[in-house]
């Protein structure tokens, strides 16, 4: 956000500021202070003028509202509208950066696992995590499960009860609230750097989403996307820190583990109960004909168990 406007923000945050006051304090003219105090109000924040100018209210999402008032621990890129964030986020990457968020309102061009097709309206949140850790490539899966974690968690926060199907889907129920794309680059004794794309369904009607698919809005109402956010990226990054919590965290919320399952992989199909998962990411699926681990395929759940 531009800098004066950051500092009338923070100005104004803590009660009644009269004009010229901030005229002086910012060292511009009072014209230029009604200026900016009405481009604020056309962002969609919130100013009362009675004895001075008071921010009352924060929009819940945007370029001004996330420089504002989205305490992340990363730096964050916002876009209203980007083709995908993901694809964002591998150009910066090349780049050399890394800890950055790129984050968007819609996608034009958002994209799954084998290039499906994702759909972001507006409404969304679209954010994909550039980090350069430093573990083995063989690690990476686990930054998919923590992200699948984390997205559950915000979702929870939000008032949805969110659980997680392997490998990459978070569920409301049987219908899909987010999904996620892991992306890497590197040797395989180290990740160069890792993209973990998370498509969230917030404020969004599932109307226009696929038949499968559900959003925080249709169960809640609409949310308070910069907290969600923030919840999910603070969550993320806590596990991102503390590998050895990622698989403990992962059981509590899945809804695969206990479940019949059907698993598309490269190799072939496989059917049977998914009794666990193990590192980096591995499901465990008991088999008529023993024990298979499957390390990556389409999931689908057939029947619980026991009923
Ligand atoms: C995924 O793929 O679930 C990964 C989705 C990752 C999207 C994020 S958004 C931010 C970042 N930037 C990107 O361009 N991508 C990432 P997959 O498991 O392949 O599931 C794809 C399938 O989900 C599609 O074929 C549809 O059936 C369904 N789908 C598409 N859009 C959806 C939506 N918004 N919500 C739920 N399901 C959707």
């Amino acid at each position: 956000m531009q800098a004066t406007r950051a500092a009338i923000l923070a100005a104004i945050a803590t009660g009644p500021v009269p004009g010229p006051e901030l005229a002086d304090r910012l060292d511009i003219s009072r014209a230029a202070v009604w200026k900016h105090i009405e481009a604020l109000r056309e962002e969609g924040f919130e100013i009362e003028s009675d004895d001075g100018y008071t921010l009352t209210s924060v929009p819940e999402f945007g370029g001004a509202a996330v420089a504002f008032d989205l305490d992340a621990p990363y730096d964050i890129e916002y876009h209203d509208s980007i083709p995908s964030t993901n694809a964002r986020a591998r150009e910066l990457a090349v780049d050399g950066t890394t800890d950055l968020v790129v984050l968007a309102d819609e996608q034009t061009g958002g994209r799954g696992r084998l290039d499906r097709e994702w759909s972001s309206p507006s409404g969304g949140i679209w954010l994909s995590i550039l980090l350069r850790p430093d573990v083995p490539a063989t690690h990476a899966p686990m930054f998919t499960l923590a992200a699948a974690v984390a997205t559950a968690d915000a979702a929870s926060a939000a008032g949805v009860d969110a659980t997680i199907k392997w490998p990459n889907d978070v569920l409301v129920g049987e219908a899909k609230l987010a999904g996620i794309l892991t992306e890497m680059e590197g040797e395989a004794d180290r990740i160069g750097w890792i993209v973990v794309g998370i498509g969230l369904n917030a404020n969004v009607d599932p109307g226009t989403l696929p038949p499968e698919a559900t959003s925080l809005q249709a169960a809640v109402g609409a949310v308070n996307r910069r907290d969600v956010t923030q919840t999910l990226l603070e969550s993320f990054a806590t596990l991102a820190d503390d590998i050895e919590g990622i698989l403990p965290a992962w059981r509590e919320r899945a809804a695969t583990l206990g479940r019949e399952v059907r698993v598309e992989t490269p190799q072939g199909t496989i059917e049977g109960e998914a009794v666990d998962i193990t590192f980096p990411g591995t499901l465990e699926i008991e088999t008529p004909s023993g024990r298979k681990s499957v390390a990556a395929g389409d999931c689908e759940h057939l029947r619980p168990t026991n009923s």
